[in-house]
C-alpha cells in the first residue's frame, strides 16, 4: 500500500499572538460546553492550503514547487484582530480570530494554489478568507447553545491580538489522534530576504 501523509500549508504565528489567543480561549471557555472543540492554542496557525492525504513520494516535488513559489514574495506584516464566526453568528460552525493582511497574502495563497496545480494538486474552489480557527462547533448542538459562543466572543470584536512579519511558510503534517491532531512542521520555506 502507498504511504500517505495528511498535509497542509500554513503560516506559523509568533509567541505573542499564541499567548493572546490562549488568554481569550481561557475567558471563553469559562462556561464549559462539551460540544465545542477548542483548538489547542499552540496549534493555531493561518492555513493557506489543505492538501489532505498526499503520497509520501510526492513530498520532494511538492516542497520544491512550494520553495520556488514562496521565494518570489517579500516579507509582509499581518495583524491579528477581532473575532467572528463561519458561516455567520446565528449558525456558528467555526469561531475565528481575524487576520488583516495586505494583498501580498492573497497573492501568495493564489500563487501557491496555482503552482501546486502544475504538480497535480487540485485548486481550492472556495475563496480564500484568512482566519485563525479558535474553535469548532458541532452541528448537533441546539442552536441556543451554539449561539452563546459568538455572544461571548463579541467583546473581542475589535481586540488586537498581535502583529507579525511573515517571513516563511510551513508545510505541516497533521496526525489525527483521539486526543486531537498533532501538527509537525516538515519544512519551512523562506520568503525572499531583503537583507
Ligand atoms: P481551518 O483552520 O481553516 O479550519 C489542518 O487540518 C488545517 O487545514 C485546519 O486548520 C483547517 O483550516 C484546514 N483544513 C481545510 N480543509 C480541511 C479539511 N477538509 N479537513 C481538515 N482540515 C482542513
Amino acid at each position: 500500500m502507498q504511504e500517505t501523509l495528511r498535509l497542509f500549508i500554513a503560516i506559523e504565528l509568533n509567541p505573542e499572538i499564541h499567548l493572546n489567543l490562549a488568554r481569550i480561549a481561557v475567558e471563553l471557555k469559562k462556561e464549559r460546553n462539551d460540544e465545542i472543540r477548542w483548538v489547542n492554542p499552540d496549534n493555531i496557525h493561518l492555513t493557506l492550503k489543505f492538501l489532505g492525504d498526499t503520497p509520501q513520494r510526492n513530498i520532494s516535488s511538492l516542497s520544491e514547487t512550494l520553495k520556488q513559489t514562496v521565494f518570489g514574495f517579500l516579507p509582509f506584516e499581518i495583524v491579528v484582530k477581532g473575532t467572528g464566526c463561519f458561516p455567520d453568528a446565528r449558525h456558528p460552525r467555526v469561531l475565528w480570530a481575524g487576520v488583516n493582511a495586505p494583498v501580498t497574502l492573497f497573492e501568495l495563497q493564489s500563487n501557491i494554489d496555482r503552482a501546486l496545480l502544475t504538480i497535480g494538486i487540485p485548486k481550492e474552489n472556495r475563496p480564500f478568507s484568512p482566519h485563525l480557527t479558535l474553535a469548532r462547533l458541532s452541528d448537533r448542538t441546539p442552536e441556543a447553545v451554539n449561539s452563546k459562543e459568538p455572544q461571548k466572543a463579541a467583546p473581542f470584536q475589535n481586540t488586537v491580538f498581535g502583529q507579525m512579519l511573515v517571513e516563511r511558510v510551513t508545510l505541516f503534517q497533521s496526525t489525527l489522534t483521539p486526543r486531537g491532531p498533532i501538527y509537525t512542521a516538515l519544512v519551512r520555506l523562506p520568503l525572499k530576504s531583503t537583507g
